[in-house]
């Protein structure tokens, strides 16, 4: 019993940002959603899916994207590694920044941390994308920004009308 508690108080709440903008957009995302609890992922939320325009350009297919809230006991750089194999074995192959992909994994919140040996933690532009605030408020309205502290409700007034009404639930 002593051992499992202790493995219970390593588990940590993170929040992931799965997105798609190739080929099957839900199959995709679906496939990541099973990869991931494949593997010592604990999926305890799910948002639905969100359709909105490719950021930057908006000329590139539109993309589908979830919020998920997970539970892990796998730190911060194997849970990165995970994400980063399970994109390479949905077919993402290494393309120029902002490119179209078949599933793009992001480490959105890990445990509240933030900036973790180099790796950027919350993920740097999180509070201001559409398909990232609109679905991880849908599953939690408590959440606030690790590191301004800012509501999710802030977050999302903050953004401007057009991000607001180019979000779509699907
Ligand atoms: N991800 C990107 C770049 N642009 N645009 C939308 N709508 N959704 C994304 O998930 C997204 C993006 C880089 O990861
Ligand atoms: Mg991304
Ligand atoms: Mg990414």
């Amino acid at each position: 019993m002593i051992k499992q508690d202790t493995f219970e108080k390593q588990a940590k709440f993170v929040y992931l940002g799965v997105g798609s903008n190739l080929g099957n957009r839900i199959n995709n995302i679906e496939n990541a959603k099973i990869m991931l609890s494949d593997e010592s992922v604990k999926i305890i939320q799910i948002s639905n899916y969100y359709e909105t325009p490719s950021w930057p350009d908006s000329n590139n297919p539109k993309f589908y994207n979830i919020v998920m809230k997970v539970k892990t006991n796998l730190n911060l750089l194997n849970l990165l590694n995970l994400c980063k194999n399970i994109e390479k074995s949905l077919g993402r192959k290494k393309t120029p920044k902002n490119s179209p992909r078949e599933c793009d994994i992001d480490i959105l919140d890990y445990d509240n941390k933030f900036e973790d040996k180099g790796i950027n933690i919350p993920h740097p532009k999180m509070h201001k994308r559409n398909f990232v605030l609109i679905p991880l408020f849908e599953i939690d309205k408590k959440w606030r920004h690790p590191i301004s502290k800012h509501h999710i409700k802030s977050l999302i007034l903050a953004l401007s009308h057009r991000d607001i009404s180019s979000i779509k639930q699907i």
